[in-house]
């Protein structure tokens, strides 16, 4: 990533498409931006791709994006593995429309190590949309950006608002931290559940339900679907013990079942959400917009501090204190002091 415009960068924009690097506006941004506002589908694919490898072109775009985004309602639908994810967000998708809303779907990483193959499932269920101007369907992988996979999602999530979404559904398989915090960086967090998996509740294993703002046991047709519900509640005692958060929490997550495979359930979900974003107007829906906000500028300035370090005179510097901490020859905080202070000197 490039470094922040600078009033002479941005003149140099009309002139040259090598400023593109900088990430200021350019007349291609533009361009994209505008297109994929206007309902342009390839423009609004471009851009993904563009926020998903993290290009000067994403960042141009959205200087002018981000302002128009902040009206989509976000809203992470997270659980283990087969839990019904995918087929809950597709029974969400029909009855959104049906209730003449328009909704994008963010799917991370849904061919996930433990169920591949279910991106190939995915895709004959979205089939079914693909006329529909109304629904746009985006798979993104993680690339191996682990600490930044939230912010990457976060700014696609911001594209599709910004392309005039009324929800951005944001699906992810919940086995680690950062695909819970993707989770996590939405509006309203949905967990997923499914019954007859066991002694145990699998959300509980994975920490998920201390994210959550609306518990969900999926396939209620099948037998133990009330079991797990009422274990469910009883586990969601008001919030003792539960991890610090300034989310907007009811004081106990609802619990609701589901069947997604024939809907059964889905439209009492999409009111449930429409009641805790509601709820998320006032001052702590405020602080979730700020946690988003922050997590999202401190993933840029690692980037581009990171880029910084990479490139130029500072990689030489770099080189040699890593070599130094390595030997022991130096303590790695004092490197670190020196090379923001040189990083961070040496702006233009
Ligand atoms: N009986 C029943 N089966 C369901 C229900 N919802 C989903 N399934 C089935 O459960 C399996 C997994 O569903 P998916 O929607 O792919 O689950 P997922 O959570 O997206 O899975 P991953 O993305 O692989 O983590 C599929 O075979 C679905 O048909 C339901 O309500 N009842
Ligand atoms: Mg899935």
């Amino acid at each position: 990533m490039g470094e922040a415009a600078t009033p002479r960068a941005t003149e140099a924009t009309e002139a040259t498409a090598a400023i593109a690097t900088t990430g200021a506006a350019t007349p291609r941004a533009t361009e994209l931006a505008e297109a994929a506002i206007a309902g342009d589908r390839l423009a609004l694919a471009r851009l993904l791709t563009a926020v998903e490898d993290r290009s000067a072109l994403a960042e141009a775009a959205m200087r002018q994006l981000y302002p128009m985004a902040g009206r989509a309602h976000l809203v992470g639908i997270t659980g283990p593995p087969g839990s019904g994810k995918s087929t809950l967000v597709a029974a969400l998708i029909g009855e959104v429309r049906s209730v003449g809303r328009s909704v994008a779907v963010v799917a991370v990483d849904p061919s996930s190590p433990i169920t591949g193959g279910a991106l190939l499932g995915d895709r004959v269920r979205m089939q079914a949309y693909a006329g529909d101007r109304d629904v746009f369907i985006r798979s993104m992988a993680s690339r191996g950006h682990a600490g930044g996979l939230a912010a990457t999602t976060t700014a696609a999530a911001a594209v599709l608002d910004a392309a005039g979404f009324d929800l951005v559904l944001i699906e992810t398989v919940g086995t680690g931290q950062s695909e819970v915090e993707v989770a996590a960086a939405a509006d309203t967090t949905v967990v997923l559940e499914a019954p007859e998996m066991g002694d145990e509740v699998q959300a509980i294993k994975a920490g998920l339900l201390e994210v959550a703002d609306l518990v969900v046991v999926n396939k209620g047709d099948r037998p133990g679907a009330a079991r797990t519900a009422a274990q469910l509640r009883a586990m969601l005692v008001p919030s003792v013990g539960r991890v610090a958060t300034e989310r907007p929490q009811p004081k106990r997550p609802e619990v609701m079942i589901t069947t997604a495979s024939t809907g059964e359930g889905v439209p009492e979900l999409l009111v449930a959400l429409d009641r805790h974003r509601a709820a998320g107007r006032d001052e702590a829906g405020t602080g979730v917009r700020r946690s988003r906000a922050s997590a999202q500028i401190e993933s840029i300035v690692a980037d581009k501090l990171g880029a910084r370090l990479r490139a130029g005179e500072l990689a030489s510097l770099h080189g040699r204190l890593v070599g130094e901490v390595a030997d022991h020859r130096l303590d790695p905080y004092t490197a670190a002091d020196r090379l923001l202070e040189a990083a961070t000197s040496d702006a233009p």
